[in-house]
C-alpha cells in the first residue's frame, strides 16, 4: 500500500500532551532567576541573612534559611524539571501571633509568560515556622514561580521585611508525552508492519514494545512506551517523516516490516 494513501486514513497525532508520572516528591525549587528585594517598613535594606535567594532552595526548613522579599519585592525561583499537582510555598513567620504577610504566586512552563495563581500567606503559622500555602496546579507542568510580595505594612512593626520565603515544593515532576497513545500498532489496523514484523524490527502491541526475531545487536534491546514518550511504531514514523522529511522519507521497509531500532533510537534522541 502507497504511504501516502495510509497517511491519508490514519488519524496522524502529534500532540503535545503532558502526562503525570507519580514519582516519589515532593521536588524542591533548585535554583533562581531574577529577584529585585524591596526594603523593610522603616526603608531601611533587609538583613544580609535574609538577602540570600540560595535561602529559598532545597528542603524546607524549620529555622530556616530563608529570603525576605522586603516590602513589594519579588523573586523567580526555578525547578530542574518541569512539575506538577500541587504546588506548596512555605512562608517563614515565628508560630505567634504575627500580623499577616502575603505575597502574589505566579507560574510558567517557559519562565516568560506568567499565570497567576493565587495569594500565598503566613496564616498558618500556628503550625510551625514553614507555614504552607498550596495550590492546585490543576493538569499544568510548569518550571518557574514567581513570588511577589503583597504584605500591607499598616500593622507591621518598623524593622518588617514582608514575606519570606523559606522554600518551594511541587508535587511531582512532568514528562513531556509527544504522542496520545491511541492503541497498538498491529492487530486493530494492520498498517504496521504491514507485511510481517521483521528481524529485528519492533512493533508496539498495546502494552508494550515487541519484536519477533531478535538477532545479533537487537537480542538485549528493550524500550518502554515512556521511552517513545508515548508513541507507537506508526506515530513515530509520522512524526519523524513530518519534522525532518529531508531525513526520514517514505520509510516503506519499516512500514512493512515494523520500527528499526535505529529509527526508534534516532526517534527516542530527537526528543529528548
Ligand atoms: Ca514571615
Ligand atoms: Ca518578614
Ligand atoms: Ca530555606
Amino acid at each position: 500500500m502507497d504511504k501516502k494513501l495510509i497517511l491519508g486514513i490514519i488519524p496522524v497525532i502529534l500532540l503535545l500532551i503532558a502526562t503525570i508520572v507519580m514519582a516519589n516528591g515532593p521536588y524542591w525549587a533548585s535554583g533562581y532567576g531574577d529577584y529585585s528585594q524591596g526594603l523593610r517598613k522603616n526603608g531601611n535594606p533587609v538583613d544580609p541573612g535574609r538577602s540570600d535567594p540560595n535561602n529559598a532552595l532545597g528542603p524546607s526548613n524549620d529555622d530556616g534559611p530563608f529570603f525576605s522579599l522586603g516590602y513589594g519585592g519579588w523573586i523567580i525561583l526555578e525547578f530542574e524539571n518541569p512539575v506538577g499537582g500541587s504546588l506548596t510555598v512555605y512562608e517563614q513567620t515565628k508560630p505567634s501571633g504575627y500580623p499577616l504577610e502575603t505575597a502574589d504566586v505566579y507560574v510558567s512552563e517557559d519562565c516568560e509568560s506568567w499565570t497567576y495563581v493565587g495569594v500565598a500567606d503566613n496564616s498558618a503559622c500556628g503550625t510551625g515556622h514553614p507555614n504552607p500555602t498550596t495550590f492546585d496546579l490543576e493538569d499544568d507542568c510548569i518550571s518557574c514561580v514567581k513570588i511577589v510580595d503583597t504584605t500591607d505594612p499598616r500593622p507591621q512593626g518598623g524593622t518588617s521585611d514582608a514575606f519570606d520565603v523559606n522554600s518551594l515544593s511541587a508535587e511531582y515532576e512532568c514528562e513531556l508525552n509527544i504522542c496520545e497513545l491511541t492503541g497498538d500498532d498491529t492487530v486493530a489496523d494492520g498498517l504496521v508492519p504491514g507485511v510481517r514484523l521483521g528481524t529485528n524490527r519492533w512493533t508496539f502491541d498495546g502494552e508494550e514494545w515487541v519484536t519477533t526475531k531478535p538477532k545479533g545487536k537487537g537480542w538485549d534491546k528493550s524500550f518502554s512506551i515512556e521511552d517513545t514518550h508515548g508513541c507507537n511504531c506508526e506515530q513515530i514514523l509520522d512524526w519523524l517523516h513530518e519534522n525532518y522529511p529531508q531525513e526520514y522519507g517514505e520509510m516503506k521497509g519499516h512500514w512493512k516490516f515494523g520500527c528499526s531500532i535505529s529509527v526508534l533510537e534516532d526517534f527516542i534522541a530527537l526528543t529528548e
